[in-house]
């Protein structure tokens, strides 16, 4: 029996930070649900969704997904962007939990099955200086993560990317009217980045995976001058050395060292990383499976990857809902070339909200067998939580100028 979609509800919560929701019911009462967040951005996806994709989406044949990405990315006539594919990317995730619930399997089940048994998965530490980077990679080895992004103050500036500058986790987003400001200066980065990488590595031993994010911030020439300095280092990868728009960009980079680049959380499409895959020039392709159109895009890309070796590992962030996280997980399990899961957690509230059949224990995540994504949204418990404005932060250089953030 064809089953129809017969609504679409955008639901936007904010239980500790805001969250999209897409979600979708059929004709045999089956629930599918979307993840639609992008950070600082949210009502802009929220309209897209319930203005202009909800009213086409009601009585579509549900089981179409292929066909209904394809007509929601044709049909816009206007290509890609991060918000057209997030909207895409949030009804291709109901409708994929819609199948699996439907069908009564896990996602990865539809996706092939499972090629491996769990999740390698890593997660943030961060402190304000090496001493409190260091408490905060204990704990997470204590937490059980074997594979852990480090990110410290740089001496000179205030604040800088991917630390709180009042010490504890770090969260980018903050709740307010306007942008907050952070400081950038390349060469104090590059006067101190190694050093602190160096001191990490003899910290945690060589079995610890180590992970080091750049954030769009250099050079090409300096992205290479980086590369070679911590080299002995043997970081698991250094991940968005460049900003990337210009992606023949990283070739000048890999021509200068060895150590593995991860790039792409920025970008939606396969248009708009196809370069970094086909000129060989990362190791690591790191698109959000919500943000690049749903897992109906994202396992093109990966598969793009694979003819050269690039291991697919997805944005994880806690500005992508549990939703995404358990839609990344199910490609994981099923990708061959899936690398690694980027896990920062959530807030305590977001539990209140989605409730997670993953688990997590010595490093991976492991799916259960609950149908669909295997998330539950908790319509009542969303209420609780008034969207509040947020925005992510900005840069400026010493000298005042607007850096990439
Ligand atoms: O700054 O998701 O690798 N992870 C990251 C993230 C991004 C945020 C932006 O919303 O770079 O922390
Ligand atoms: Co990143």
């Amino acid at each position: 029996m064809t089953q129809r979609i017969t609504s679409a509800d955008v639901i936007i919560t904010s239980p500790g930070r805001n969250y999209v929701t897409l979600k979708i019911v059929t004709s045999d009462g089956v629930v599918g649900w979307g993840d639609a967040t992008v950070n600082g951005r949210e009502l802009a996806v929220a309209s897209y969704l319930a203005d202009h994709v909800v009213p086409l989406l009601i009585g579509r044949e549900a089981d179409r997904i292929e066909d209904t990405w394809q007509f929601l990315y044709r049909s816009a006539y206007w290509r890609r962007g991060p918000v057209t594919m997030a909207a895409i990317g949030a009804v291709d995730l109901a409708l994929w939990d819609i199948k699996g619930k439907s069908l009564g399997v896990p996602v990865y089940q539809l996706l092939g099955g499972a090629v491996r048994d769990r999740i390698l998965t890593y997660t943030h530490t961060t402190g304000r200086d090496i001493a409190e980077l260091k408490e905060s990679v204990a704990e997470k080895l204590e937490a059980g993560f074997r594979a852990i992004r480090v990110q410290s103050g740089v001496p000179g500036l205030n604040r800088v990317y991917g630390v709180n500058d009042r010490g504890g986790a770090y969260e980018p987003a903050q709740r307010s009217a306007v942008a907050p400001e952070e400081d950038w200066d390349s060469d104090l980065y590059l006067k101190t980045a190694p050093a602190m990488l160096e001191e990490i590595r003899a910290h945690v031993g060589p079995d610890i995976k180590l992970l080091h994010d750049v954030h769009h911030r250099l050079t090409p020439i300096q992205a290479a001058r980086l590369g070679k300095a911590i080299e002995h280092v043997g970081l698991f990868w250094l991940e968005d050395v460049t900003p990337g728009e210009n992606q023949e960009i990283l070739h000048l980079v890999r021509q200068h060292t060895t150590v593995p680049l991860a790039i792409g959380e920025v970008f939606n499409t396969i248009w708009d990383v196809k370069d970094f895959i086909l000129t060989q020039s990362i190791d690591f392709i790191r698109t959000c499976v919500m943000h690049a159109g749903g897992l109906s895009h994202v396992r093109k890309i990966f598969d793009l990857g694979d003819l050269y070796g690039i291991q697919g590992a997805p944005h994880g962030p806690s500005d992508v809902s549990p939703i995404t996280m358990a839609a990344s997980m199910q490609l994981g399990l099923a990708q061959r070339n899936f690398g690694i899961q980027e896990y920062m957690g959530y807030p305590d509230l977001a539990k209140d909200v989605f409730t997670t059949s993953y688990t997590f224990a010595d490093g991976y995540f492991t799916l259960g067998d609950a149908p669909g994504l295997g998330v539950d949204f908790d319509e009542e418990a969303a209420k609780k939580y008034p969207y509040e404005a947020a925005y992510l932060p900005y840069a400026r250089r010493l000298d005042g100028t607007v850096a990439d953030w």
